[in-house]
Parts: C-alpha cells; sequence; structure tokens
C-alpha cells in the first residue's frame, strides 16, 4: 500500500470549534420518558412538559397527502411498529384533524424546511409529522423512530408502554450532499449485505450511497455490451471469486435505496484502478505493468491509455448502460491516483469522459485530481487527501469534502484496531465528529461545498461484520457533520446520544466498535 502524501494537510487547519453553547432549547425530561437522543441533532428541539404519547393497539397511522408515497412511508413506519408492539397499526388516508394518532401529513406550503426537511410535535394527544416532501416526511419518520424506545426495533413482541415523549421539533439539513460510499471491488458484498448497509445509513438521514463497482482487484457490474468485463474481472484482495452484480440486481439496489430516499453515485474508476477493466481489453493499457489478476493493495499502476479512440468507446459503452440503469443525476469517474500518465494525458482524459457522461445525461462526480483538468461548473470534485479540491473554484463547481483523517472509515480507531488501514491517520470516533466542513480547507467556505461524504474502502473489510465494525460508530457522527448546524453540535452533548444508539445496533445485528470515548 503505498503510504499517501500527508505533506498536503500543512495547508489544511481542522477547528475544534464545535464546542460552543447548543441553541437549542432544552428542558428536564418528564419521567418515564427516554432521553431525547436524535441523530443527527435536529435544528430546534425542545422537549415539552407535557404527558408522553402512548401508543395503543387501536392507535392508527393516518396519512394525509395525496400520493401514494407517503402511504408508502405510512406503511414503512407501521411495519417498524408492528413486530414489536404486537399492535394493529393500521394505515389509513384520513384529515389532518384527526387524534389519537401518528399524523403524517405533506404540505406543500412548509418551505420553510426545505426540501428535505420536516416539522414534528408530539403531544398526550398526537403525533404529527408535517414535511414538503415525501423525502422529509420520511427523515421525520427516524427521527420519530428515534424517540421511541430502542426496544421499538426488536421483532419480538414484548408487553410494555410504548411512549413517545412530548417534543417539538423543527429540522432541515445543513448539507444537500450527506453520502457514504461502500468498495465493493476490493472485496465483494453481495446484494443483501448492500442493503444491510443502506439500512444503516437510512436511519441517520443519509440521501447518496455512492457505490465503488470498479477497481484494479474486480469489475463488479455487468455491461451487457461487454460481456467480457465480467467474465475476465472477478477477484478481489487475498484472492478468491469475488462477484458481480448483474444490471437487475443493481437496479435493485437502486431501488432499495431510492424508497429510503437515498440516491445512489454508481462510480467506475479510471484511467487508473482500471486493471479489472483492462484485463478483458489489455490493448487498452498505458499502465506500468501489463495487466494480470490483481490481489494486492498496490495503488496506481494501471492506466487506461488516454490517446486512444477504441479508450473511449469502451467508457461510452459502459456509462451508457450504467446511467440508463441509473435515476440518480451522477456518475462518478473516479480519477485518483494515476502515475502512468502525465498531466497534459490526464486532464484530456478527464474532459472527454466529462462529455461522455454528460451526454449520458449525468453529472460528473470525480476524486479531487479531476480539478486538474478544465471542469464543467455542473461537476463535482471530491476532496479526500489535500487542498487540491479548491481549484473547482475556477469552474465554480462544487466540493465533496471526504477528508482521509476525519471521515475514512478504513482508517483504524486506534493503532491496535484489527480492521483498517492508517495512511491518513487512526480515526477515533471524536476525530470523525470534531471538525467543520466549512473551514476544513482554507479558502473553501459553506457557499462552495454541496456536502460531506464517508468512504469505506474494502481493502481489509471481507464482510459486512467488518464493515459495520468500522463504519460504527463513526458513520452517525458523520451524519451529523452532514446534517445538523455547526451552532447545534456539541462533543459532550453528542457522545452521551450516541451511547443511547448502542442497544438499538444490537437489536438490529449492527456490529460496532465500542469507543472507550462514548459512556456507553
Ligand atoms: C485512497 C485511494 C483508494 C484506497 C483508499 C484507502 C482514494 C480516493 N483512492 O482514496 O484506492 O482504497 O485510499 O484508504
Amino acid at each position: 500500500m503505498t503510504i499517501r502524501s500527508l505533506a498536503g494537510f500543512a495547508l489544511l487547519f481542522a477547528t475544534a470549534s464545535a464546542c460552543r453553547p447548543s441553541t437549542r432549547p432544552s428542558g428536564p425530561a418528564p419521567r418515564d420518558v427516554a432521553r431525547v437522543s436524535v441523530i443527527p441533532a435536529p435544528v430546534s428541539l425542545s422537549v415539552g412538559s407535557g404527558a408522553p404519547f402512548a401508543l395503543v393497539d387501536s392507535t392508527p397511522i393516518v396519512v394525509d397527502a395525496p400520493t401514494d408515497e407517503a402511504l408508502r412511508i405510512g406503511e414503512v413506519l407501521a411495519t417498524l411498529l408492528r413486530p414489536s408492539t404486537g399492535f394493529t397499526i393500521p394505515v389509513t388516508r384520513g384529515a389532518s384533524a384527526t387524534r389519537r394518532a401518528i399524523l403524517l401529513r405533506i404540505d406543500a406550503a412548509r418551505t420553510d424546511v426545505g426540501d428535505e426537511g420536516y416539522a414534528l410535535s408530539v403531544t398526550g394527544d398526537v403525533v404529527r409529522i408535517d414535511a414538503p416532501t415525501p423525502a422529509g416526511l420520511f427523515h421525520g419518520v427516524q427521527t420519530l423512530r428515534q424517540l421511541l424506545p430502542f426496544g421499538i426495533e426488536s421483532d419480538m413482541m414484548t408487553k410494555r408502554e410504548w411512549s413517545i415523549p412530548a417534543v417539538t421539533i423543527t429540522d432541515r439539513p445543513r448539507f444537500a450532499w450527506r453520502g457514504a460510499m461502500l468498495d465493493v471491488s476490493r472485496h465483494f458484498f453481495t446484494v443483501d449485505e448492500v442493503k444491510q448497509y443502506i439500512d444503516m445509513l437510512a436511519l441517520y438521514k443519509f440521501n447518496i450511497f455512492h457505490i465503488h463497482l470498479t477497481d484494479d482487484q474486480g469489475w463488479r457490474i455487468e455491461i451487457k455490451s461487454r460481456p467480457a468485463l465480467t467474465a475476465a474481472g472477478a477477484t478481489q484482495v487475498g484472492g478468491g471469486p469475488g462477484g458481480f452484480y448483474t444490471q437487475g440486481e443493481y437496479a435493485e439496489i437502486v431501488r432499495y435505496a431510492a424508497d429510503r430516499f437515498l440516491t445512489v453515485v454508481p462510480e467506475v474508476d479510471m484511467p487508473a484502478h482500471s486493471n479489472a477493466m483492462l484485463l478483458s481489453n489489455p490493448e487498452l493499457s498505458c499502465g506500468k505493468r501489463p495487466p494480470a489478476t490483481y490481489t494486492g493493495t498496490e495503488v496506481g499502476f494501471s492506466a487506461l491509455c488516454p490517446d486512444k479512440e477504441e479508450t473511449y468507446r469502451l467508457v461510452d459503452d459502459i456509462v451508457r448502460e450504467i446511467a440508463a440503469i441509473t435515476p440518480g443525476p451522477y456518475f462518478h469517474i473516479g480519477g485518483d491516483e494515476v502515475e502512468a500518465l502525465t498531466h497534459e494525458q490526464y486532464a484530456r482524459f478527464v474532459e472527454r469522459v466529462q462529455e461522455i457522461v454528460n451526454r449520458h445525461g449525468k453529472r460528473m462526480v470525480g476524486w479531487e485530481e479531476i480539478t486538474k483538468a478544465r471542469l464543467l461548473p455542473t461537476s463535482i470534485a471530491q476532496q479526500w487527501n489535500s487542498d487540491s479540491a479548491r481549484n473547482a473554484q475556477r469552474s465554480g463547481s462544487k466540493i465533496v469534502m471526504s477528508p482521509g483523517p476525519k471521515v475514512y472509515l478504513d482508517m483504524k480507531h486506534t493503532p491496535s484496531t484489527e480492521l483498517g488501514l492508517s495512511w491518513a491517520g487512526v480515526n477515533e470516533v471524536r476525530v470523525s465528529y470534531d471538525w467543520d466542513p466549512a473551514t476544513y480547507i482554507v479558502g473553501v467556505t459553506e457557499s462552495d461545498i454541496l456536502g460531506v461524504e464517508a468512504p469505506l474502502w474494502s481493502e481489509t473489510v471481507r464482510n459486512l461484520a467488518s464493515a459495520q465494525y468500522l463504519a460504527m460508530p463513526r458513520l452517525p457522527s458523520v451524519a451529523e457533520v452532514g446534517w445538523s448546524p455547526q451552532s447545534a453540535r456539541r462533543w459532550e452533548d453528542f457522545r452521551v446520544r450516541l451511547a443511547a444508539h448502542a442497544p438499538r445496533w444490537r437489536l438490529l445485528g449492527i456490529n460496532y466498535y465500542a469507543s472507550p470515548q462514548i459512556p456507553w
């Protein structure tokens, strides 16, 4: 593994300025009501002194919205509530005046909470979530889920009081892009494992699932016009068959994510990290060594030839087919760690691929190296290793922040963590929480930033339990960095809220690292 240069970080500074007083009003928690531990922290939350809302067998979910989408969200909530409570929880359409109900309402007039926000209020009489969009309603349901006792996550019925504390919440995200990436190339993850990863993201209001589909070790997506790609490209780190998704399986992942209001961003890494692609197209290789099945973890050696027309025909076939089954607006071209090409060759390659991506109706996303090329304002640079993403400002392109020393989930939690890498440092949970994307790179401010993303590279990650062990508890940190206003974030408060989530993870079967920084 290349030791990635840390020199660039001399120009960076990370703040520890999150320790400001919270602007959120707080009151004493009423007796018999669980402490309110919502993650990400809502923009405004006040705990009332009134009676909680008690769920009973006849509590209905009443949906006041013209669309079936809202009704579906009502069913999602009912499906969560039924097994553990044993209650019927009918879902019906109805009017907002209903009492003794959980009311889900789409209200286009609630523009104050943006495209993804919601307002939630709980009294002894009624629970109501109002949102201008289905996405906002879904996020409000995730908050409601976290307000319920953790036992709600169980699929075994328990006879107890199921109550929701009296609260008033108004909430909306800070950033439009709240992403998590899973590398399915270094080690393959089944569709079912990917779905379970997506489930964790939905609970914490992420809205982007970036899937790193290809790298030197494995090509993981069927391309019908180029069947040799999957036939030749399947191994993984340490050997073994790896695997790939048929287009139908990929579409299933996209649908599953969309049902949870996550947009899938497919990544095909090029021109480097392309050994698996070159196995079936060796004549397009301009890398440092001839393509051969690769099970190691070095980077940078492979490269697609930028000067051959056939390269762009291959890229066009790949982008066209994946774009056609990807409803979201983005296509990620990788673009990182190219060692075998000149600056000029690299820039020309990125510009041609940008055209192809646009022609197939998508906005190009790439790792920060793409800022060496002439970008369109609609293209997006993903910062990870230096301050070079700042160059995106030249074209007015936006930046997604994924600084390795903060949010790379594949970095070890401590030097002795069995899994993970450490080239960017060891990222204990506080490291992943205590930073502000808007002050991380000098000269890159809030308005340049589209959002944040936590990548999980899988060189050392062989299965879902390992992925969860590295992701948790840092994933909720990044969720809060992306969603909550900086002024509402305090580590001392977060660590206590985070502790309250562990029993929930245990019921959900989510593995996690029990960091000593958290009062579990
Ligand atoms: C780097 C590299 C990946 C590695 C990862 C490991 C980027 C953008 N390129 O991040 O190929 O898997 O580090 O942490």
